[in-house]
């Protein structure tokens, strides 16, 4: 459709809260593969924090050979690296789940990719050393409140096994799309984990804590724990690695179109490995195609673009389903792992088209 036929329509982010302020990308309107900054989808678990910006430093203490205290300019100083890496809220698609889970009601578009600048984690912990016996690092936010569930007043702090620490992708981040950070996502320093659901990435930096115990705050004991039972938290295991999933942007799902020729087209990613196949289905499973995998050859980290032309001649309703599978053979299963709170949606993708 011709924009020029319809000046000033642009999409705009999908309200789901405001305070604290959780808002969806508009993935259906999405072209390319770097998202502007306004487009990008917001996720907080608590109002946004204060920061002195001229009196920014980031520490790195605990189980370290010589604690540090970092400048921005330091950081600026070491050898920098740039990662395109989709990051996606575990809760992503959770209004899908059946029977429905509490919790932020995100439909698609809690997902969005883009080009993340900084200095690789283990950099910095080089220069501070580690001491022997050391298992996990702990990023703490600036962020804080009170949960619904416990009375203390907690920060937003995540930590991260010493082996994905140590990955030399895992950075903190100072600059998106070649600008600094927008506030809203985590200015001056964020944490990026490629691969794993976005909770990992901790925004506004305040701390780097090396521990040797496992860090057991509630949003890593409590929160981002997968939890299959609906009464108990039985068999319970931590959310990690992103699923391999898909999404259709066109067309939109119960839209009504004409006979005739048809582009649908959408993203689909994961975690660990990349995309290998992307089939399609026009009649409800009962017969896959292979869609048209682009820059198949692209690096890690990032979502691919697929389409498949669809010539339809009969009038009526049908399910359009996409299935992705990656390179460690995982593929979209029929049925969602249902957990109770709803995290790591990534059943088979399906809308509804009617032919008129
Ligand atoms: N400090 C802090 N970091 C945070 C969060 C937060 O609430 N506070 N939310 C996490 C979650 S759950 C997600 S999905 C991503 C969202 O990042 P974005 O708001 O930049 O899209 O940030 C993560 N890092
Ligand atoms: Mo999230």
């Amino acid at each position: 459709m011709s924009s020029a036929r319809y000046p000033g329509a642009k999409p705009s982010l999908i309200v789901r809260k405001l305070h604290p302020e959780n808002q969806e990308t508009p993935i259906h309107f999405i072209t390319g593969d770097e998202i502007d900054h306004k487009m990008f989808y917001r996720r907080n678990h608590f109002s946004y924090p204060t920061l002195t910006y001229s009196n920014y430093w980031l520490p790195i203490n605990g189980s370290v050979v010589s604690p540090r205290i970092f400048s921005v300019q330091d950081i600026l100083k070491l050898p920098s690296r740039t990662i395109t890496a989709v990051l996606e809220c575990a809760g992503n698609k959770r209004s899908l789940f059946e029977p429905k889970v509490f919790g932020e009601q995100w439909e698609n578009g809690g997902i969005s990719q883009g080009r993340w600048k900084g200095v690789p984690l283990r950099t910095l912990l080089e220069l501070t050393g580690i001491q022997a016996g050391a298992t996990e690092v702990v990023v703490e936010g600036y962020d804080y409140g009170k949960r619904t569930d416990l009375d203390n007043i907690y920060t937003y702090a995540r930590s991260l096994p010493l082996e994905k620490a140590l990955h030399p992708d895992t950075i903190i981040a100072y600059a998106y799309n070649d600008q600094p950070i927008p506030f809203k996502h985590g200015y001056p320093l964020r944490l990026i984990v490629p691969q794993w659901y976005g909770m990992a990435s901790v925004k506004w930096i305040k701390q780097v804590s090396i521990v040797d115990s496992p860090f057991k705050g509630p949003f890593q004991s409590i929160d981002y724990m997968y939890y299959p039972n609906k009464e108990n938290d039985n068999n319970s295991f931590p959310v990690t690695t992103i699923n391999v999933n898909s999404t259709i942007q066109r067309p939109l799902n119960m839209e009504v179109l004409d006979t005739g020729k048809h582009i649908i087209k959408g993203i689909a990613w994961t975690g660990k490995g990349f995309i290998s196949k992307v089939e399609i289905s026009t009649d409800f499973g009962k017969t896959w195609s292979y869609a048209n995998i682009m820059n198949q050859d692209q690096e890690r980290y990032r979502w691919f673009s697929w389409s498949y032309e669809w010539v339809v001649l009969e009038k009526g309703d049908y399910t359009i389903m996409v299935k992705a599978t990656d390179s460690h053979n995982q593929s979209q299963p029929t049925s969602p792992f249902w957990n109770r709170k709803g995290y790591g949606y990534n059943a088979i993708t399906k809308i509804k088209i009617r032919i008129e």
